[in-house]
């Protein structure tokens, strides 16, 4: 008896012990999960990936969770777009599967089984932060505080269920800040799904304001293929997503109009950008900028050269956007630590699809080409003891909810199409059964960027592409021609390789059942 009492003492205290020593109530070995999604965030703009261009833009705090966790080598969107590849994120499931096919003001139905919805069932704390751009309010959350539409950088606009306040800051450093606020002020006696949503680094890429010179004496590498003249590729010849040709130069490129001049060059949208910054804002923006705006103007230069500079002020900007949401990183995890929830907090780093850093002479996504298509992801989970992990099968962005439902012990409604990836987190992932293709979709033409409609294939290294409105193929060897310039459809060496490809695009259709009114 006298043992018992013992017992239930000691258990007692242990219990009373271990909930006073934070103030986080939850059960430790129960995971939450931080969800951090940038938009537009290239792969090669992330040092972990080792592309060229990050070596002089590093992003040691991304690295980290690399370093500390699994990078994957081979994940890939769905469908390279933001409101897309955010509905397959929350519902595990292609486009025509989920209703949300294009940019076009759909409305993303929040009330379909999604992430938010199930989490918040099984009593998870959920709320969305940043980025949200479904058109839709979240359904799901327990708390949000996203910004309206694609948001602004300076000053922006958040929405809350209380209404819509202009906050004072920049967008990347704000959204930061309201993350660990909801964090310090949740219920800690539930675990947590946490979205952080950044809006950097989308266009029109500005920096924060102590970052405008942080790269202006840095050369990026020009791609191969700046200059490519789209031969044998029919719809890449028709796009409107050329640095030197489409972007905008006062609202994209910062260019003014002319020696000393304080007047943006054909300013598309100065509600979202000058418009937003305060007198005082707007003068320090120009002092920033203003050698190297003039010096445009004080050195001839050919329309090669004065492209060449164009892709500089691109990457400049683009790269000074990504050196804030590396930081934000480096908070989040210092408030994890801190806060003693790094053990128990699940992190993944993705962006909402890739992006085009001038090759092809390109901004923006779209394309099944590799550089939109390849989405990063980087997941540190402290549940698995395994470090510096590199995964290369093929993951996409519709596995996503079934992962974490499945990291949350939670199950996954069976018509998620998505898989989860944890088994090959927890064993040698090449031992693991696993798909051999994947399947892609893009719908938004006529659209911004006139980008055509494609759906295709990935196998192995190769690539099958549909152009189904014009009956337009392509295929690459992608060992033989990474960067997706020799369109080798038709061709007679190919033809074995050609029908496999085809047979597995038809199975894919049939296996994600894509309408046959979307095939045309
Ligand atoms: C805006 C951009 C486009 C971009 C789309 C979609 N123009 O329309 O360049 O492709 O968003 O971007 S902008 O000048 O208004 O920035 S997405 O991230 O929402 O998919
Ligand atoms: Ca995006």
């Amino acid at each position: 008896m006298k043992h018992t009492t013992n017992m239930l003492f000691l258990l007692i205290t242990s219990f009373i012990l271990a909930s006073c020593s934070s103030n986080n109530k939850q059960d430790k070995t129960q995971p939450n999960i931080l969800f951090i999604m940038t938009d537009d965030h290239a792969l090669q703009a992330i040092s972990s990936y080792g592309h060229p261009i990050s070596k002089l833009a590093p992003t040691p705090n991304i690295d980290r969770l690399a370093k500390e966790g699994f990078l994957f080598t081979e994940n890939y969107c769905a469908n390279s777009i933001c409101g897309p590849s955010r509905a397959s994120v929350l519902t595990g499931k292609h486009s025509h599967a989920n209703g949300f096919m294009k940019n076009d003001g759909t409305k993303f139905n929040g009330e379909q089984a999604t992430i938010s919805n199930i989490l918040q069932e099984n009593g998870f704390e959920t709320a969305v932060i940043g980025k949200w751009h479904l058109n839709s309010l979240p359904v799901g959350f327990d708390y949000y505080r996203i910004l309206n539409d694609q948001g602004e950088y300076n000053n922006p606009d958040f929405i809350t269920k209380e209404g819509t306040t202009q906050e004072t800051g920049y967008v990347t450093e704000l959204i930061t800040e309201f993350t660990q606020d909801w964090l310090s002020n949740r219920n800690s006696d539930k675990p947590f799904f946490l979205m952080m949503q950044h809006k950097a680094p989308h266009r029109n890429w500005v920096p924060a304001e102590k970052y405008y010179r942080l790269f202006e004496n840095t050369e990026f590498p020009i791609p191969d293929n700046y200059f490519d003249n789209y031969q044998g590729r029919q719809a890449a010849g028709g796009q409107e997503m050329n640095i030197y040709v489409d972007a905008y130069e006062g609202h994209d490129l910062k260019m003014v109009t002319g020696l000393d001049s304080d007047t943006l060059l054909y300013d598309r949208w100065p509600d979202v950008f000058f418009g937003r910054m305060t007198d005082e804002e707007r003068k320090t923006f120009l002092e920033a900028y203003r050698e190297r705006n003039n010096d445009y103007y004080l050195t001839e230069r050919t329309e090669k050269e004065k492209a060449e500079w164009k892709l500089q002020r691109y990457l400049q900007d683009y790269l000074a956007c990504v050196k804030s949401v590396d930081e934000s990183i480096g908070e989040m995890y210092q408030y994890l630590e801190e806060n003693d929830l790094l053990e128990n907090t699940i992190v993944v780093y993705t962006s909402d699809q890739g992006f085009f850093l001038g090759e092809h002479g390109w901004f923006d996504k779209r394309w099944m080409y590799e550089e939109s298509f390849r989405m990063p992801l980087i997941i540190r989970n402290p549940f698995i003891d395994k470090k510096g992990v590199s995964i290369n099968q093929f993951t996409q962005n519709i596995d996503f909810a079934p992962t974490f439902l499945d990291m949350l012990g939670v199950d996954s409604p069976t018509d998620m199409q998505g898989e989860s990836i944890l088994p090959l987190m927890e064993s040698n992932s090449e031992d693991v059964p696993w798909r051999e293709s994947l399947y892609y979709h893009y719908y938004e033409y006529p659209g911004f960027h006139s980008v055509k409609a494609h759906n295709g294939v990935k196998k192995g290294h190769f690539k099958l592409i549909h152009f189904y409105k014009d009956k337009v193929w392509e295929m690459y060897d992608l060992d033989k021609d990474p960067d997706e310039m020799h369109n080798i459809y038709g061709q007679a060496e190919y033809k074995t390789k050609q029908e496999e490809l085809h047979n597995e695009l038809d199975s894919l259709i049939l296996k994600y059942q894509v309408p046959d009114k979307y095939l045309h």
